[in-house]
């Protein structure tokens, strides 16, 4: 039986055993005018990471995308992204596997030292062995959200050595598979939680920091407008990442981060 056979989820699910990506899936669901709905696949053929790098997903991971409609400002979205760090950090922890998040959107195994990390090559940044990453995308005026896919990719129950170097998954870190319905709602359950109104999302900053691995450290991120290098102090709203730099305070709002030694 499917992952999502008797899901029990705060949304409505829609399975697939195997399909091209569940963030295209619930984009065209959105073209449809649906809401409301988790689009869960035990397999992608053609699953995307951010900016249409591949996203590696066999049979046996945890793949899924939240398709929902807030009613909040487009300036908000980034807190969903975070929000789903968060819950996929939180369904980690309850299976056993001690989790954290990298800025902007990693959930990672370790606390991200450069020597446990994979090369930043293969994981557009370093910092620690990485158990999921989210992609999300949007449509909307500055006012109003229109539409919002939340894509969750989480190594479940595979085996490291057939994912790109510097990959975990829940099973290898805990010896043992993992419910991935279980896993699944407990991760949906969480995000619908966390993202219910709008001030439900004014904890999720504050959930994130508890359970961030990059904030206190030395980073190194790639932003739009160039190179950023200093000590990670914060994340402010609506997800920026606050470094203190020799030339001052900087809020980066987008990019690749990598931990750094000292
Ligand atoms: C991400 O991108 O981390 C976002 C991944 C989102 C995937 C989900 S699965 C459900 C939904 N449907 C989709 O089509 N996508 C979403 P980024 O930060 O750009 O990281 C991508 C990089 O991670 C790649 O360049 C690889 O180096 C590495 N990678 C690819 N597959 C991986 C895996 N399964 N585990 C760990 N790392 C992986």
């Amino acid at each position: 039986p499917g992952i999502a056979f008797g899901l029990d989820a705060p949304y409505s699910v829609e399975y697939h055993d195997r399909v091209g990506s569940t963030n295209e899936r619930a984009r065209e669901l959105a073209g449809e005018d649906a809401a409301d709905v988790a689009v869960v696949a035990n397999e992608q053929t053609g699953s995307r990471g951010r900016l249409d790098r591949e996203w590696v997903a066999p049979s046996g991971g945890v793949w899924l995308s939240v398709l929902t409609r807030p009613d909040v400002p487009t300036a908000r979205a980034p807190l969903f992204t975070l929000a789903a760090a968060v819950a996929t950090t939180d369904a980690a922890r309850q299976a056993g596997v001690d989790a954290r998040i990298k800025w902007p959107n990693d959930v990672l195994v370790g606390d991200g030292t450069p020597e446990e990390s994979a090369p930043a090559s293969d994981l557009g940044g370093r910092g620690g062995r990485k158990l999921a990453g989210i992609l999300t995308e949007m449509e909307g005026e500055a006012d109003r959200v229109g539409w919002l896919v939340v894509g969750v990719g989480v190594n479940a129950n595979l085996d490291p050595e057939t994912l790109p170097a510097g990959a975990t998954s829940l099973s290898a870190e805990r010896g043992a598979p993992v419910d991935r319905r279980r896993f699944a709602a407990t991760l949906l359950e969480r995000y619908a939680e966390l993202t219910a109104s709008p001030g439900a999302l004014d904890g999720v900053l504050p959930a994130w920091r508890e359970r961030a691995s990059t904030l206190g450290r030395r980073v190194r991120v790639e932003a739009a407008d160039g190179v950023v290098e200093g000590t990670a102090v914060d994340v402010a709203e609506p997800g920026a990442l606050v470094v203190d730099t020799d030339e001052g305070r900087r809020r980066v709002h987008a990019g690749d981060c990598e931990h750094l030694r000292g």
